[in-house]
């Protein structure tokens, strides 16, 4: 690692024990891409819970063969195990179990958060442009015990507004203007999704129910105007006036309601800003 990247602090792994026993952690200083790695634990037997931590990532993964990109222990890289026992046609739900759960965590810690459809979590900054902070991928892994999922989550912390790979980008430094400890906010990301996967596996259909409207609420994307970028080129134009309960967005435009789901599209940008 070049000694520009020894000036930030490593996570204190001792007081990642905290959240024990429900997780098990393994740290690593570096991966390619801690959803690889956690995938390849997951195929070869790692029971739910697995926590896989880089400090740096050389591969980052983004959906569709995009990347994610952050300089040496300025952010928070992170992808777990589970092994759902939902019914397949729940599945969907779990992207969005996600982001909907880390904005509110950073909502409690002070932050401006709000989670776009599907799970992309933005600040709104003080410009009132809202600005990416967290970029989550959740992959379905076929294993030798049956179909696990690998949730990963990357949250830019200390990066500075010259380390942004994106101009969409931000970090938490930059919005609260100082560096947050990563070991306490990893912790808090960490045991909340636990808390929120637990009550929405064991929860049944009420649990379900409360997650679609509680999710439909707080979604920032419903109520605007939206262009959906679609993967043969073409676009959907509307407004998004819901979320249903397959987690898929619905559109009202000129020729009625379209769902599209998180699988199917490009980017979904709003256009009445
Ligand atoms: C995502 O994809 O937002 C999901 C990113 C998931 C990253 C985590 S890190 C831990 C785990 N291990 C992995 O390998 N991946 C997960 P997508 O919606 O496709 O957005 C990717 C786009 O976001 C890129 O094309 C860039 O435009 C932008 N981007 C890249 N790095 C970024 C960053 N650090 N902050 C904000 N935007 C970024």
């Amino acid at each position: 690692m070049t000694a520009d990247a020894m000036r930030r602090p490593s996570l204190d792994v001792a007081r990642l024990d905290a959240l024990a026993p429900a997780l098990r952690i393994e740290v690593l200083e570096e991966a390619t891409s801690t959803n690889a790695v956690a995938a390849q634990r997951a195929r070869d037997g790692a029971p739910e819970g697995l926590l896989v931590v880089a400090e740096h990532q050389t591969a980052g993964r983004g959906r569709l063969d995009r990347s994610w990109a952050t300089p040496p222990r300025s952010a928070l890289l992170f992808s777990l195990v589970l092994r759902p026992t939902v019914p397949a046609a729940d599945w969907p739900w779990l992207p969005l179990l996600t982001g909907h759960t880390v904005a509110k965590t950073l909502r409690g810690a002070g932050y401006d958060a709000g989670v776009k459809w599907p799970n992309d979590v933005l600040l709104a900054g003080a410009d009132g442009e809202s600005k990416k902070i967290v970029g989550i991928l959740v992959e379905r892994v076929d294993t030798p015990t049956g179909p696990a999922a690998v949730i990963g989550i990357g949250l830019n912390v200390s990066l500075t507004p010259e380390e942004l790979p994106v101009p969409t980008a931000t970090s938490l430094a930059i919005a609260a203007g100082h560096d947050p400890d990563r070991t306490a906010v990893l912790i808090d990301l960490a045991s909340a999704l636990v808390e929120a996967y637990d009550a929405w596996q064991a929860g049944g259909e009420e649990a379900r129910d409360r997650l679609a409207s509680s999710y439909a609420a707080a979604c920032v994307t419903v109520g605007r105007e939206v262009r959906v970028e679609l993967p043969a080129g073409d676009s959907l134009l509307g407004r998004a006036t819901g979320v249903d309960r397959s987690g898929r967005l619905v559109v009202t435009g000129p020729t009625g309601q379209t769902a599209v789901g998180a699988g199917d599209v490009v980017h979904v940008r709003a256009t009445d800003q």
